[in-house]
């Protein structure tokens, strides 16, 4: 059998829609018990289901519109009879809603990518290491230790976290170390969180701190307005009362710049504040209950969907509307939603979902 073959034939042969043969692959991957309950529900329909139901409202609307098309004369009457404004509301309604849940599905499946950036010995290794529960990465006094990435899945409620442990940021002559600090700027501008670490014992020294201000800056132009920037003051055991947890100004306002909050990665105090911030910023809700598991293509057409239905109310509202056009944003709100369940959908993409099963699923 070829990679997905029977899922395939399953699918082709209409047992199961599109969304369902994906939850097959995400049962068999799921690496945690939310995971696998919620790809579990989707298998058995409970996403699709939505999906349908949300297409039967798209369907509705876009008959009465067509209908309307045929008959130019009373076409604004017709529709305000019929109540098109407040289907179009309901349908933008419902999607939101379906959307979020699908946001969240997506989380407990992909999870987000999460960069530990600091200066040398601010304590990321030892960080990575403590949120791991496993001596993963190199922790040495001396500075420049780390010099290659090192990555770590953790789970945090069920949510998978990919952590990334960098090359502490400074100016370097040494070759390697130049490279490793090179790839860690890599990985920040990809990151979807960064976890900025500061040692709270040296924030006494001015030399010190302004080079954290110069990462800080480094950082706010590298990065995405919208990717958050957690501050982390390290070394709790060590540091003097009262020591300054300043929030740096280049990314004040950002997301994740709320709150400042402090840990030692050798005692592990704190740690559990760090685990609860970074749920946060990855928009997690809660470990809610019936949550099915989703993808990103399935929140990308989602949003697709979401775009038309947008166009289509400006339309509806403006003084004369071009029926023609609402038609049309109507039309490819469905072929959004269609490539989810995939009805009519394109061999391409099922190429691209079906090879990526393991042999004779
Ligand atoms: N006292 C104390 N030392 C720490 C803490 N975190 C890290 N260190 C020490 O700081 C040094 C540098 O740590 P490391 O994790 O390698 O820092 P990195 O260069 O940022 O990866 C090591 O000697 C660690 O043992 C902490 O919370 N408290
Ligand atoms: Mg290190």
């Amino acid at each position: 059998a070829q990679p997905g073959e029977f899922t395939e034939r399953a699918f082709l042969n209409d047992k199961i829609d599109l969304a369902q043969a994906e939850a097959i692959a995400d049962l068999i991957d799921a690496s945690t018990e939310a995971a696998a309950r919620s790809a579990s529900r989707s298998l058995s329909g409970d996403f699709s289901r939505e999906i349908g139901e949300l297409r039967e409202a798209l369907v509705h609307l876009r008959m009465l519109v067509e209908a309307t098309l045929d008959f130019p004369e009373e076409e604004i009457d017709f529709l305000q009879k019929a109540d098109a404004y407040g289907q179009l509301d309901a349908l933008r309604d419902q999607l939101g809603q379906v959307l979020a849940r699908t946001q969240q599905g997506a989380l407990l499946r992909e999870g987000i990518k999460v960069v530990i950036a600091g200066q040398p010995n601010a304590g990321k290794s030892s960080l990575l290491n403590a949120l791991a529960g496993a001596e993963l990465a190199i922790v040495t006094p001396i500075a420049g230790t780390t010099r290659d990435k090192v990555q770590q899945t953790i789970q945090i409620d069920g949510v998978p976290l990919h952590v990334i442990d960098t090359a502490g940021l400074r100016d370097s002559e040494d070759e390697v170390e130049r490279i490793g600090i090179a790839r860690a700027w890599d990985e920040i501008a990809a990151a979807d969180a960064v976890l900025f670490l500061h040692d709270l014992s040296r924030m006494g020294e001015a030399g010190y701190v302004a080079d954290d201000l110069e990462i800080a800056h480094t950082l706010a132009a590298r990065m995405a307005p919208s990717i958050p920037v957690i501050d982390l003051w390290n070394k709790t055991d060590l540091a003097a009362p009262g020591a300054q947890m300043q929030p740096l100004a280049p990314l004040a306002g950002r997301q994740g710049s709320e709150a400042s909050l402090s840990l030692s990665a050798r005692t592990g105090d704190g740690l559990d504040a760090v685990r609860q911030r970074l749920l946060q910023v990855a928009g997690w809700q809660s470990a809610a209950e019936g949550l099915y598991i989703a993808r990103a293509r399935h929140v990308e057409a989602l949003q697709a969907v979401g775009a038309h239905l947008e166009e289509a109310h400006a339309q509806l509202n403006v003084p004369g509307p071009a029926l023609d056009i609402l038609a049309e944003e109507l039309r490819l709100a469905q072929t959004a939603l269609n490539s989810i369940t995939g009805e009519f959908t394109s061999d391409d993409l099922l190429g691209v979902i079906f090879s990526s099963f393991c042999i004779g699923k």
